[in-house]
């Protein structure tokens, strides 16, 4: 076969294909994917891809967190250049967060395979556990526990938010594999993610060479209150956990809008105890996602929110305890890589944009172990995490044949 390399492209309608037979699994009538980690879907998923990757000959290994890694057959143990991401999603997520990227990684493998493409070192593509943390968390599981920064025991232990283990998940859905964690380093790793936000597409441009991700604080509250009748307690004597719980939303909202910047917040979950309408909450359990690029930034938006926090449970006579989900600092990628990505979409005829990512992923944590970059596609809207999430095939194609010229020219590196 020839090795011909110039005007590679990948297989478009191949990929489109898998990317909406992998759609189909844990679809939703809106259109949208939900597969959260270690669900029977997550299984049928990671099913699916394997077979994918099985059938083009890959070798395909699992390792204890359940990371699935398939390398392109070699005859030594040279470190590969490697690829992928994750399929598990969000509960009412979109269909390309994740999939777009191991699927074109797997497609990247495939062109590569099929053109006879002379390497000096193998490929390789993987599917890491558990990237949304919307189960269990933190986000990012599977990668940081690959790249040594979460121990494998640890993270088996962990409980989710239905109170499953981690561990117990992974033997259900069958991947609880035997290969050691933390993996082995690659020579370099490359992610092909969407956006996720606006910038690409208000820019008009296709291609978005990632130079790092931005510092994630996610914490968990437990607010506690007085359970009491809704009609006959006094104002004056209320301990309402329910109010205290909107005064953090509110709170965590205007700590944003004063520090401005980069400094995002969110309440995304709040669970009610007895959740009746006519009994003042006693318990609520509410989560705080707090991001920023700069490390030191996102420190006084977190002891910010400590404190205006303290102050309105002491006023309602509540109490108030913490638990960290996740803290993450922010990650710069590899500068060689970063240009290559630029260079590649730029030789390709795609205008390029560098940027900074708002999303975590598991890049972020490959990063401890190798040189590391991410090409970003537009998000239409900025949409994600959404059935809504939406991008098109020119820019999905365009992202995955940036994404083969880049691993292709990464693998030709002898040392
Ligand atoms: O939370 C994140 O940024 C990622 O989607 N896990
Ligand atoms: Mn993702
Ligand atoms: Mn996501």
């Amino acid at each position: 076969m020839v090795d011909s390399r110039v005007e590679m492209q990948i297989d478009f309608a191949r990929l489109r294909e898998r990317l909406d037979a992998l759609g189909a699994v844990g679809g939703r009538p809106d259109g949208g994917n939900s597969r959260l980690a270690l669900s029977d879907a997550d299984r049928e998923g990671r099913d699916l891809v394997v077979l994918w990757m099985r059938d083009l000959g890959l070798e395909v290994g699992v390792d204890r967190i359940g990371n699935i890694v398939a390398r392109q057959p070699w005859s030594d143990d040279t470190a590969p250049v490697m690829t992928g991401s994750h399929v598990d999603t969000v509960r009412a997520g979109g269909r390309y967060d994740g999939n777009y990227g191991v699927l074109a990684g797997l497609e990247v493998l495939t062109t590569v395979i099929e053109r006879g493409v002379e390497l000096a070192r193998p490929l390789a593509v993987g599917v890491f556990t558990n990237e949304e943390g919307a189960r269990f968390p933190p986000d990012m599981m599977g990668s940081l526990v690959y790249a040594g920064g979460l121990p494998v025991e640890e993270a088996l232990a962990t409980l989710g938010v239905d109170g499953a283990a981690v561990g117990d998940e992974l033997e259900r859905i069958g991947y609880a594999g035997p290969l050691p964690c933390p993996g082995p380093p690659p020579h370099a790793f490359v992610e092909l993610h969407i956006e996720q936000g606006p910038v690409l597409e208000h820019h008009g441009v296709t291609i978005g060479a990632v130079e790092g991700v931005q510092g994630i604080s996610w914490q968990e509250l437990v607010l506690t209150g007085e359970p009491n009748h809704a009609g006959t307690t006094p104002m004056s004597l209320r301990h309402d956990a329910g109010y205290l719980a909107a005064a953090v939303a509110v709170t965590a909202r205007e700590i944003a809008a004063e520090m401005g910047g980069d400094q995002v917040a969110t309440v995304g979950s709040m669970r009610f105890d007895p959740d009746i309408i006519n009994v003042i909450a006693g318990e609520v359990h509410l989560t705080v996602d707090l991001r920023n690029t700069d490390e030191e930034r996102l420190r006084q938006a977190e002891s910010r929110l400590v404190a205006r926090v303290a102050d309105l449970a002491a006023e309602e006579g509540c109490g108030v305890g913490w638990r960290r989900l996740a803290r993450f600092e922010p990650v710069a990628f590899d500068s060689e890589v970063v240009g290559l990505v630029e260079r590649t979409g730029t030789r390709l005829g795609h205008p390029v944009r560098r940027l900074s990512s708002g999303a975590g992923h598991d890049a972020q944590m490959m990063a401890r172990l190798c040189k590391t970059g991410m090409i970003f596609v537009p998000s239409h809207r900025g949409i994600s995490h959404n059935p809504a999430e939406h991008t098109e095939d020119a820019d999905l194609a365009a992202g995955a044949d940036v994404l083969l010229h880049t691993v292709v020219a990464l693998a030709d590196e002898r040392a």
